[in-house]
């Protein structure tokens, strides 16, 4: 009976690890390398499998047309109603060339983010969705440059929480996994999203030294006050001076998909103005950084954690293990080619269809005068592969907003007597039943 109750309990704790899910803010930049595309489309798979929620997808760079993209690979998914954030920092955005796939995708592809304009600060994003997690629940996953993720960790409180940025990471987000720097034995160059190297321009003509992403970098390092592991550029595309970690290709079977498929088309785009016809396929730096950040180590990568990592201003990367700023980096555990079909049948997976079960309705909404703000107990979707992205605000009938954390922060145009409608809106779109409340 003993033996019996015992086993009962593990297969329940079991259950529960297995139903685990990551709650992902995938930080990307869709505009030259198609990987990201790869990667997202990953996202999308690994959602649909229940192994995670795809909580907002934020852009980091300075093209019009990469929160476009993103806005349209969300829409292929049938997931139209997850937030897209973008750097709001540039002093400028810029028409991305045609020789990226972002600008072919926000020309081709139906998306609801109808202008770049529209898409929303991704530092107010992360601040909103933050202010409302629960605590240590949120991965973060940085596949293109740091400008949100050190934009967050500089802000100051807000509306949405009177938490500084380092002091809201500290307290919500349970892991940072990134792409970027280069850790082979624990030291090595940078060679792409940390601001690359001085060093290696000998070697090649593109990883000079970016001193403004390497100053981010170097502040992330050191600031970030939840675990922080790389993936570093060795994980997913290889070293040119150790041929044994060489690239993770995926894509190969990417040309078996539909003609229209996003993915498919990305890496095509890609590769019309580069001279391929036949061979599609790329690394899978951006790929192996999720693949980690969902699955962990698995039988794939071998995570070095509770170090510290430092970055150099010509962007020599160093892993001490003597210290425990619990940073770390991961290698590759076994061949690449294994991890690249395990990687690529995740990237193939067929399409969800939209899911039409409307998540519950807001419940116990309550007046925070002290705050000046409405809150509400969080509704819930228990579709598998679907999730509550946010809330739509209604007021007097019209339509008002859409708020990503179960909070609504007063306007001017709320005053005595307003009638609001909530609604909670799953990852397709689809709302719950409505909630009342009427402002005394
Ligand atoms: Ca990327």
């Amino acid at each position: 009976m003993k033996y019996f109750i015992s086993l009962l309990l593990l297969l329940f704790s079991t259950h529960s690890i297995l139903n685990a899910q990551k709650k992902i803010i995938l930080d990307t930049d869709p505009s030259a390398d198609p990987d990201d595309v790869g990667c997202m489309a990953m996202l999308h798979n690994m959602a649909t499998n229940g192994e995670c929620e795809i909580l907002a997808i934020i852009n980091s760079t300075h093209y019009k047309q990469s929160s476009l993209s993103i806005s349209a690979i969300n829409e292929f998914y049938n997931r139209k109603a997850i937030p897209v954030g973008d750097y709001k920092g540039y002093k400028a955005k810029i028409e991305s060339p045609k020789e990226n796939y972002d600008y072919h995708l926000a020309r081709v592809y139906p998306r609801s983010l109808m202008s770049w304009i529209d898409a929303i600060d991704g530092v107010s994003l992360y601040r909103e969705i933050l202010a409302s997690a629960d605590d240590t629940s949120i991965t973060i996953v940085i596949i293109g440059t740091m400008h949100n993720f050190y934009d967050l960790l500089k802000s100051e409180g807000d509306q949405f929480s009177s938490l500084n940025g380092i002091e809201l990471v500290r307290r919500k987000v349970q892991q940072v996994v990134t792409m970027g720097g280069n850790f082979i034995d624990g030291k090595g160059f940078d060679r792409t999203n940390w601001g690359g190297s001085e060093t290696l321009c000998n070697y090649t003509n593109w990883s000079c030294l970016n001193t403004e992403r390497n100053q981010m970098c170097q502040y992330v390092i050191e600031h970030c006050p939840s675990p922080f592991i790389a993936s570093g550029w060795e994980v997913g595309c290889g070293d040119y001076y150790n041929a044994n970690y060489g690239n993770v290709i995926t894509g190969q079977n990417l040309r078996t998909l539909d003609s229209t498929h996003v993915l498919r088309r990305s890496y095509e785009y890609h590769f019309l103005t580069r001279g391929e016809t036949e061979n599609i396929s790329r690394h899978s730096n951006d790929q192996c950084a999720l693949h980690y950040a969902v699955r962990g180590e698995s039988n794939n990568y071998t995570a070095f954690t509770n170090g510290k990592i430092t970055l150099s201003e010509d962007g020599a990367c160093n892993w001490d293990n003597s210290i425990n700023m619990f940073q770390g980096y991961i290698q590759k555990s076994r061949d690449k080619d294994s991890i690249a079909r395990e990687i690529e049948s995740l990237m193939m997976m067929n399409i969800q269809e939209v899911n039409l079960i409307p998540p519950s309705q807001p419940k116990n909404i309550v007046l925070d005068r002290k705050n000046n703000k409405l809150i509400w107990d969080k509704s819930v979707d228990k579709s598998k592969g679907s999730w509550v992205v946010g809330y739509n605000i209604y007021i007097e009938d019209h339509y008002f907003k859409m708020v990503y954390g179960n909070q609504l922060l007063f306007d001017d145009l709320m005053t005595k007597d307003t009638n609001l409608v909530l609604k909670a809106v799953n990852s397709s779109g689809i709302e719950s039943e409505a909630s009342f409340f009427t402002l005394k």
